[in-house]
């Protein structure tokens, strides 16, 4: 399906931030690092990637707003459009030289999500989903897998990191869910990890704790793939409650009765 004007600005945006991205891992090493809080780093790169994507996205549609990671709130002038953008998710993955990590960038419009685009610039995956018009990888349509039991499905979850609280919730939900899969994983990046839900590589993915720029783009991949994608508690508010269980409709609903134990 050929993509709309909007998302091809998103393309557009998210690989001339990622092409930059790309030049800075090679470079990790020299680049500036700092903390945001305990464990919690940002990198020139996060930055860099940031302003390439508010300027572009800002340049070709003035006036939408934007939610960022580093920048935070920027408020634009039409009400019904908003920019969701998490320039570089997998910070922690980056740093260590782990070619796990990710452009993410959602458009909200009047408070729904309707268009989503996950980039890795290291294996040159480009996800991309409008709300009705399905998901992709690249020029691939992606659909979610099809396993229908837990015991089959492969499935990721995060960690909760330092700074992070309800390290003891965590341990237990690992514990109920752990000895019913066939494997756990953690990549540290949840705009992946729900990327690699809708492509099927991932039967399943659950946490908690994250933020609308984490998620947002990766929610709406997951549901164009044809999977289920709620908060915690099974309801249709992930991005408002920072809490993610996502699969097919039979792993999903499985793994939340697990998560919520
Ligand atoms: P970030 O790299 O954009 O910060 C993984 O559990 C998710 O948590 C990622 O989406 C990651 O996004 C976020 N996160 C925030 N702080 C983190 C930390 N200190 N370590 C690992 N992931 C972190
Ligand atoms: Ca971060
Ligand atoms: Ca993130
Ligand atoms: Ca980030």
């Amino acid at each position: 399906m050929a993509r709309s004007p909007v998302l091809n600005v998103m393309v557009q945006a998210v690989m001339k931030a990622g092409r930059g991205m790309r030049r800075d891992f090679g470079e990790v090493e020299n680049l500036q690092v700092s903390a945001k809080g305990p464990g919690d780093f940002v990198t020139a790169a996060d930055r860099k990637a940031e302003e390439t994507l508010y300027q572009e996205l800002a340049r070709v549609r003035p006036g939408y707003g934007f939610l960022m990671e580093e920048r935070g709130v920027v408020e634009g002038t039409d009400p019904d459009h908003r920019w969701i953008v998490d320039p570089l998710d997998g910070t922690t993955n980056f740093l260590h030289g782990i070619p796990m990590f990710a452009i993410s960038v959602g458009l909200e419009r009047a408070g729904q999500l309707v268009a989503g685009v996950i980039f890795n610039p290291v294996t040159d995956e480009l996800y991309t989903a409008e709300r009705g018009g399905g998901a992709f990888l690249n020029d691939r349509r992606l659909r979610v897998a099809g396993r229908r039991d837990l015991v089959d499905a492969v499935v990721a979850c995060g960690v909760p990191h330092l700074g992070r609280p309800r390290h003891d919730l965590f341990r237990e939900e690992l514990s109920r869910v752990q000895g019913r899969v066939s494997g756990v994983r953690r990549f540290g990046s949840a705009a992946l990890d729900l990327a690699y839900v809708a492509s099927g590589r991932l039967d399943g993915f659950w946490e908690r704790d994250l933020k609308p720029w984490d998620i947002a783009a990766g929610l709406l991949l997951v549901k164009e793939a044809g999977g289920f994608a709620t908060d915690a508690e099974g309801q249709d508010a992930a991005l408002a409650r920072g809490s993610v269980v996502a699969g097919n409709e039979h792993i999903h609903g499985q793994l939340l009765k697990l998560v919520k134990g």
